[in-house]
C-alpha cells in the first residue's frame, strides 16, 4: 500500500468503493485522503484552505457575500474536445464522430500519468448524486480529485457528500471518476470515458467540463450510454416552464450548442408587453428525459448548480442570473476589480478604471485585451436563481409540450419553424448546425453540424443515438412537438435581426400555441413557420413585414445547397445511420422541387 495518511475514517462500508479508493490511492500516492461529507462546516474549512493556498480569492464580503474568484492556467480555459475520448472495446461502439481509444491503452497511458501524480497532495473523495436522491432519476458518482477548486465547484453543481453515500447504500453501483491536475500540460491531458466500466479518468486539466465529472462526463456521456440501455435519454438541454396570464404552465426543453443561449432562455424575463407571463427555470444545461405513464415525455435537471457563461450576462440580458451570482458563487477567469468585485465584458456596467485580468495581469480599459476570458464562468447554486421553478426537484420531472433545437446561424435558418412530426424532428436535430464558440478550444465562428447539441457529449455511436431517439418517439403516445429556432440571424451589416433575450418569449408563445393546436401556421418546405400576425411583435421595433421577409425568409437556393451538405453529413454519421433519416432527407429534397 501507499502509506498515505487517511485523515478521516471512510464513512462507508461499501466494499467495491473502499477497494477502488485504495487502488487509486496506491496509484496516485497522495499524502492524505479526505472523504467529503458535504456539510457547511466542511465547506467553510475547505474555502479557507483554498484561499490560504491561493486557489481562490475572496471577493468583498459586503457586496459579494460568500463569493470567490479563481483563475485557471492560460492553456486550460475551455473543454478540450480533441483530448476527450470514448474508450469502448469495439471502436464501432464509440462511432466515427467520437475520438476513440482502446480501453487497455487508455488505462495504461493515463495510468502512467496518474502514477504518483498526487504526491505531496491531498486526494479528496467526493461522492455525489446526479438527479434527485431517492428517485428513479438518480445516479451516484464518486470523484477522486486532488483539486480543491474542483471539490468546491462539485459541491455547488451536484448533491454532494453524505447524501450520496446514503443513496449508494452498502452495495449500489456508482460511476468511478478519477481526476488529477498533474502538470496541466496539453501533452499529458486526456479525458477518457469507459462506459463499459462506468468509469471516467481525467488528467491534466482543472477547467469546467473537463474536470467537474458529474456534468458533461457523467450526466451526458456516461448517462447517454446508460439511457440507451435503460430506455431514457440524457440531453444537452435547458428545461423551462412558461406560465401564461391564466396561470397555466407549459414546459419545454431546448438543445442549443455550448454558448448558444440555454442559460439565458431558461431564465428569461418577459418584456413589458408580455408582463402577464412568467418563466420558471427548471434546468439550464442538462436534461434527463423519460416517458411517463401518461405517454408524455418527462424532463428532469440532474444538476444542483449553474456553471454559466459570464460575458454578456447583465441586468438587462439576464437579471435572474445576476441575482443568482450575488452570493455563494465562484467566478472563474473573470476580471477582478481592485475593490474586491468582478467584471466582464457585457456586464452592463462601465469597465473599472483598473483591475486584474483573467491572466492575472494588470488591466485597464486601454489595455487592448479582454478583461474576462470569453469562456469565463460563474458557479452558483441553482436554488439562488429567483426564477427557479417550484417543480425543479420533483423526482417525476416535468411533462414536455415541446422540444426546441437551435444554434447560431448568421444566415439560412429562420427565426422559428416546426418539424412535421417526431421523425422529421429527429432529422432536424440530426442535421442542426451552429457557429462554434469559445466553450471549446479551437476555431470560433465556423459552422459545424452538432446533432441535438450532443456532438461533444454523446457517449456512443451517433447513428445508434439517433436510432434511440426514433425508438423513444415510438414509446410516446403524446410526444412533444419539435421546433427549430435561430436567435442569431444577421443582416448584411452583421447586425442581429432579432432582439433576442426577453423577446424570445414571443417565439416560445407561438411554439406553445402550435404545440397546443391554437394557431395554424404557414407551411414551407422546411417546416411550419408563423403566419403573418401569429407572432406577437407589439412593443418591438420589428413589423410583420420585416419578420416575414427577413427573419422567416426561406431562400430555396440556399436551402438546396444546405440539403446537399446535409446529405454529406448523413454519410459521415456512417453505416448505423437509421434509414428513416435518409428518407427524411429525400422527402425534404422533394419538397423543394427540382433545381432548374
Ligand atoms: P453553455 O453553458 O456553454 O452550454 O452555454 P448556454 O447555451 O447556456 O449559453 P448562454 O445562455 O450562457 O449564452 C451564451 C452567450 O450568448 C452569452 O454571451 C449570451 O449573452 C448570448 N445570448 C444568449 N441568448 C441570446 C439571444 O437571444 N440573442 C443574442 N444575440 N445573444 C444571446
Ligand atoms: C458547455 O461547454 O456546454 C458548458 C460548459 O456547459 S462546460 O461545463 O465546461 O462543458
Ligand atoms: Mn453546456
Amino acid at each position: 500500500m501507499s502509506g498515505a495518511i487517511v485523515m478521516n475514517p471512510a464513512p462507508t462500508t461499501h466494499p467495491a468503493l473502499l477497494a477502488w479508493v485504495a487502488e487509486m490511492q496506491a496509484l496516485c500516492r497522495p499524502e492524505r485522503v479526505v472523504w467529503c461529507d458535504g456539510s457547511e462546516a466542511e465547506n467553510e474549512a475547505l474555502l479557507r484552505q483554498a484561499v490560504a493556498q491561493g486557489d481562490l480569492e475572496p471577493l468583498d464580503p459586503q457586496r459579494w457575500p460568500g463569493c470567490y474568484s479563481a483563475r485557471s492556467a492560460e492553456n486550460d480555459v475551455a473543454r478540450t474536445e480533441n483530448l476527450t475520448y470514448i474508450c469502448t472495446r469495439l471502436r464501432r461502439d464509440a462511432g466515427p464522430l467520437n475520438n476513440w481509444m482502446d480501453p487497455a491503452e487508455a488505462y495504461r497511458k493515463l495510468g502512467g500519468w496518474l502514477d504518483g501524480a498526487m504526491r505531496g497532495r491531498t486526494m479528496y473523495v467526493v461522492p455525489f448524486v446526479m438527479g434527485i436522491p431517492g428517485s428513479a432519476f438518480a445516479k451516484v458518482g464518486v470523484q477522486l480529485t486532488d483539486s480543491l477548486y474542483v471539490v468546491l465547484n462539485m459541491r455547488i453543481m451536484t448533491r454532494m457528500g453524505s447524501v450520496a453515500l446514503r443513496e449508494l447504500g452498502g452495495s449500489g453501483s456508482f460511476t468511478r471518476g478519477v481526476h488529477a491536475r498533474a502538470d496541466l500540460s496539453l501533452e499529458r491531458r486526456a479525458i477518457c470515458h469507459f462506459p463499459e466500466d462506468n468509469t471516467i479518468w481525467s488528467v491534466g486539466s482543472n477547467y469546467g467540463g473537463n474536470v467537474l465529472l458529474g456534468k458533461k462526463c457523467l450526466a451526458l456521456r456516461i448517462a447517454s450510454w446508460l439511457g440507451r440501455h435503460e430506455g431514457w435519454m440524457a440531453e444537452h438541454m435547458l428545461i423551462m416552464g412558461v406560465e401564461d396570464p391564466r396561470g397555466q404552465v407549459s414546459y419545454l426543453a431546448a438543445a442549443f450548442p455550448s454558448q448558444c443561449g440555454k442559460t439565458n432562455l431558461a431564465m428569461l424575463v418577459p418584456p413589458p408587453a408580455l408582463s402577464g407571463y412568467k418563466v420558471w427555470t427548471v434546468g439550464d444545461d442538462i436534461a434527463w428525459l423519460r416517458p411517463g405513464p401518461d405517454g408524455r415525455l418527462y424532463a428532469l435537471n440532474p444538476e444542483a448548480g449553474i456553471f454559466g457563461v459570464a460575458p454578456g450576462t447583465s441586468h438587462l440580458t439576464n437579471p435572474n442570473a445576476m441575482a443568482a451570482v450575488r452570493r455563494n458563487t465562484i467566478f472563474t477567469n473573470v476580471l477582478r476589480t481592485d475593490d474586491g468585485g468582478v467584471w466582464w465584458e457585457g456586464m452592463g456596467t462601465p469597465p473599472p478604471l483598473a483591475g486584474t485580468d483573467w491572466r492575472g495581469r494588470r488591466w485597464t480599459p486601454g489595455s487592448g485585451v479582454k478583461g474576462a476570458h470569453p469562456n469565463s464562468r460563474f458557479t452558483a447554486p441553482a436554488r439562488q436563481c429567483p426564477s427557479i421553478s417550484p417543480e425543479w426537484e420533483d423526482p417525476a420531472g416535468v411533462p414536455l409540450s415541446a422540444i426546441v433545437f437551435g444554434g447560431r446561424r448568421a444566415r439560412l435558418e429562420p427565426l422559428v419553424y416546426q418539424a412535421r412530426d417526431w421523425r422529421h424532428g429527429v432529422y432536424v436535430g440530426a442535421t442542426m448546425a451552429s457557429e462554434t464558440t469559445a466553450a471549446a478550444t479551437g476555431q470560433v465562428g465556423v459552422v459545424r453540424r452538432d446533432p441535438m447539441a450532443m456532438l461533444p457529449f454523446c457517449g456512443y455511436d451517433m447513428g445508434d443515438y439517433l436510432r434511440h431517439w426514433l425508438d423513444m418517439g415510438g414509446r410516446l403516445s403524446r410526444p412533444p412537438a419539435i421546433f427549430h429556432v435561430n436567435w442569431f440571424r444577421q443582416d448584411a451589416q452583421g447586425r442581429y435581426l432579432w432582439p433576442g433575450y426577453g423577446d424570445n418569449l414571443r417565439v416560445l408563445n407561438w411554439i406553445l400555441a402550435r404545440a397546443e393546436g391554437r394557431v395554424a401556421g404557414r407551411q414551407t418546405p422546411v417546416g411550419t413557420v408563423p403566419e403573418t400576425g401569429e407572432l406577437d411583435l407589439e412593443g418591438t421595433s420589428i413589423d410583420q413585414r420585416t419578420l416575414r421577409s427577413g427573419l422567416l425568409d426561406i431562400d430555396p437556393d440556399e436551402w438546396r445547397a444546405e440539403l446537399d451538405d446535409q446529405a454529406a453529413w448523413l454519410e459521415r454519421i456512417g453505416p448505423t445511420l437509421p434509414p428513416e433519416l435518409r428518407q427524411e432527407h429525400r422527402a425534404a429534397v422533394e419538397r423543394f422541387g427540382r433545381r432548374d
